[in-house]
């Protein structure tokens, strides 16, 4: 499969590059900065949305499918870049928010205006007035049903309040959705990545006694009949598409991703981000359980390889905080620590995603005042902890870990003003680190963190053992190394990674490793080699 050995970055078009100095980075910008992408060697660009849209959710709140916000410019600036990045090998998934819509969406305005037609395209329920129809929770706090005293009428929204769910039961709406990925498949888009869909089937509406309400619409009844059909009838099969998949399980995984069922090319899933949430719960701090780490990657790699599934690999995307900041260390041993996640995740099976920035080391934003931050959750859950009886300095602290503003400061170019972002004032801060972390400064540095990823990138494509080798795990009573071994026609790689900011012994000597596999082909580390692994350190044995 062809994006086996390539690789994915992710750009947050309102964070990348800003070319008007209204402080919003615009299409126009990914398209300036296509070189930079060239360089690396990634072969797609996943843009988030830059429809049309109220941005109460930064775009995740779609008011119109097959439109150019214009805050990001025009359709010819989309087509531009799709014509300068074919030119440099480089093709674009775009993010299909099928879940739900603003509603702002013309379709959720006539539905308010009393037309039945439309009202069927969303979850509407009679009633609701001061009892949900439901104990359901939105994703970012409070009801998930919101009464409309107009209809006396109660919608679903899984998300924010302006995020209505679509009834994806009604086939007027699957024939509306299959329309949208017919338009940007003929302007030229080379895949999609399609949000949260595996909610969009919901099952029985009932009380949850014990959860939030997940159970009843996660993997529902209908899912993989829904995406067989819209992948079928739009006649996207076969194109390089991922969907992001909320508390999946295994199973479902594989039959999303197995070729023969004719859905997706692959999947997220999240369950190793949550290792840092005690009792399964964001908000709640806790050291990451890298045992439970560990297991989850075996798990994962093992039996989605065994049902022929494939995994998107990822530490870092829009709504994850800096991986180095959260499993590294991002002041004594940034570079170490940030070199080591990377390989931690790039030699295993599956298609890695770099998220602007990750290249480079960023790290969490470091706002010590709500009034910096954006987003529509961080400031819900800003709230609910200081109602909850947290102090302002643990809410921040909270906050300030778990904020998915973390990952949305803009793009650090330059060590310059802005950071090279913007000429005007930045929609969010810039971070303080980029006048020592910044494109400008690591490009040129071939120790440099970037220089890390390009050569992950380059190396995938080189050995066919990293895209389509077996793979076996080590180490596996050792909760301080996350090691693992691929294997194809007598080439093998051994992947060792100190997870520790301390010096570890591995449970089998470093020298015996070396009997079979005595070449290194990657290290983080300048100096030769020890007998054990230094802080973070990551080495890459081979035959
Ligand atoms: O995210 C889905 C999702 O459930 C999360 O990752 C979410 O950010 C998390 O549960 C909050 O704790 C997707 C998008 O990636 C996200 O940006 C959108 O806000 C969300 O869907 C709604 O469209
Ligand atoms: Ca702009």
């Amino acid at each position: 499969m062809s994006f086996h050995n390539e690789v994915v970055y992710q750009i947050y078009p309102k964070s990348f590059q800003d070319t008007n100095g209204d402080g919003w980075g615009d299409l126009a910008g990914i398209t300036q900065r296509l070189d930079y992408l060239r360089d690396l060697g990634v072969r797609y660009l996943w843009i988030t949305p830059f429809y049309p849209s109220p941005q109460r959710d930064n775009g995740y709140d779609v008011a119109d499918y097959c439109a150019i916000d214009p805050r990001y410019g025009t359709m010819d600036d989309f087509d531009t870049l799709v014509c300068e990045a074919r030119a440099r090998g480089i093709g674009l998934m775009l993010d299909m928010v099928f879940n739900h819509t603003s509603t702002a969406h013309a379709w959720f305005q006539r539905a308010l205006a009393g037309d039945k037609h439309y009202q069927d395209y969303y979850i509407f329920r009679d009633g609701g007035k001061g009892a949900p129809i439901t104990n359901w929770q939105s994703k970012f706090g409070g009801t998930a049903w919101e009464y409309v005293p107009g209809l006396d009428k109660s919608y679903l929204h899984l998300f924010d309040v302006t995020q209505a769910d679509l009834n994806w039961e009604n086939p007027a709406v699957r024939e509306e959705l299959k329309n949208v990925l017919r338009f940007w498949k003929a302007r030229g888009v080379e895949g999609f990545r399609f949000d949260v869909v595996n909610l969009i089937s919901k099952g029985a509406f009932e009380d949850d006694a014990t959860g939030d309400g997940r159970k009843y619409y996660t993997d529902g009844p209908h899912v993989h009949e829904y995406l067989q059909e819209l992948v079928h009838d739009a006649g996207i099969d076969g194109m390089v598409t991922v969907g992001e998949m909320s508390s999946t399980s295994i199973a479902n995984c594989i039959r999303y991703s197995n070729p023969a069922e004719h859905e997706l090319a692959m999947t997220f899933s999240f369950h190793h981000l949550k290792v840092d949430y005690k009792d399964g719960d964001k908000w709640s701090l806790m050291m990451p359980d890298f045992h439970k780490l560990k297991q989850l990657f075996a798990d994962w790699q093992e039996q989605m390889t065994a049902g022929g599934g494939w995994n998107a690999l990822f530490w870092c995307n829009h709504d994850q905080p800096r991986i180095v900041s959260r499993f590294g260390d991002d002041k004594k041993y940034w570079k170490e620590s940030a070199k080591m996640l990377a390989a931690a995740i790039h030699f295993l099976r599956g298609t890695p995603y770099i998220y602007q920035g990750e290249e480079l080391g960023m790290t969490n934003a470091g706002f010590t005042n709500i009034d910096e931050y954006r987003d529509v959750e961080s400031i819900n859950y800003y709230k609910i902890l200081r109602a909850a009886g947290h102090s302002e300095a643990e809410t921040l602290q909270i906050i300030g870990e778990r904020s998915r503003d973390n990952s949305r400061t803009p793009m650090q170019w330059t060590a310059g003003e802005n950071a090279g972002f913007t000429t005007g004032t930045p929609w969010l801060a810039v971070n303080a680190t980029h006048t020592s972390i910044n494109a400008e400064r690591e490009a040129n540095d071939p120790g440099s963190i970037h220089a890390f990823y390009k050569e992950l990138v380059r190396l995938r494509k080189e050995l066919p053992v990293i895209a389509d080798g077996s793979i076996a795990f080590l180490e596996r009573e050792n909760d301080d190394v996350l090691a693992y071994e691929r294997t194809l026609d007598g080439k093998t790689l051994r992947v060792l990674c100190n997870l520790r900011g301390t010096e570890t012994k591995t449970a089998t000597p470093l020298a015996d490793y070396r009997k079979t596999t005595p070449g290194t082909l990657l290290g983080n580390y300048p100096e030769e080699p020890r007998d054990t692994l230094r802080p973070y350190e990551c080495l890459v044995l081979t035959n």
